[in-house]
């Protein structure tokens, strides 16, 4: 698998799959999630009325994934995965793994090749980017997956330049 990392928005990306930092509603928010809805139009917002209405009536469970249409972005689809909320008295990398590896399943499903991924739970959920950024790359590395790129979009310099080093 290749791994790549840029600094940019990850509307703006081409790939077979773009990851969506979302939350256990599906229904938007801030951040990446409200870019991602904005941009790529109510198609998405559709087809997530559709899984509350029958995989996940109680809403997606943190560090699960599921699979929309892109609507107008640059991709085939959207995998929505909800990261967990930083807490400085609890350890929940696991779920932060999770969302990686559940993300990457569900692009294997799908036959994703490309796929990109934000900083997941490092906006509004307050997670530290140099711990995320090594559970996130150790995640994606040791994962069993047929996806052939995983690209890191870096919203800001801070986090590019985390991730990279
Ligand atoms: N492209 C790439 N990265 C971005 C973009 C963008 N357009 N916008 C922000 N980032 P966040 P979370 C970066 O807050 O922490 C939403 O309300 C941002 O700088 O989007 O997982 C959801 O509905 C940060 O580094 O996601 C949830 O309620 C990273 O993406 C909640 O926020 C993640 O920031 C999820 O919080």
């Amino acid at each position: 698998m290749r791994l790549t990392m840029l600094q940019g928005d990850i509307t703006d990306q081409t790939a077979d799959a773009i990851v969506n930092a979302a939350n256990s509603s599906l229904m938007g928010g801030g951040g990446v999630d409200g870019a991602i809805h904005r941009r790529g139009g109510h198609a998405i917002l559709d087809d997530c009325r559709k899984i509350r209405s029958s995989k996940y009536g109680k809403g997606l469970p943190t560090g699960k994934a599921v699979a929309t249409t892109a609507g107008n972005l640059g991709a085939r689809w959207v995998i929505h995965t909800v990261g967990p909320v930083y807490s400085a008295t609890e350890d929940r990398s696991d779920l932060l793994a999770s969302c990686y590896r559940e993300s990457l399943r569900i692009a294997d499903e799908l036959g994703a090749k490309t796929v990109a991924f934000p900083a997941i739970s490092t906006g509004i959920y307050r997670w530290p980017l140099e711990d995320a950024a090594r559970i996130a790359l150790e995640a994606v590395r040791t994962a069993d997956t047929q996806v052939e790129e995983v690209r890191f979009v870096l919203f800001d310099k801070q986090a590019y330049d985390v991730f990279t080093r």
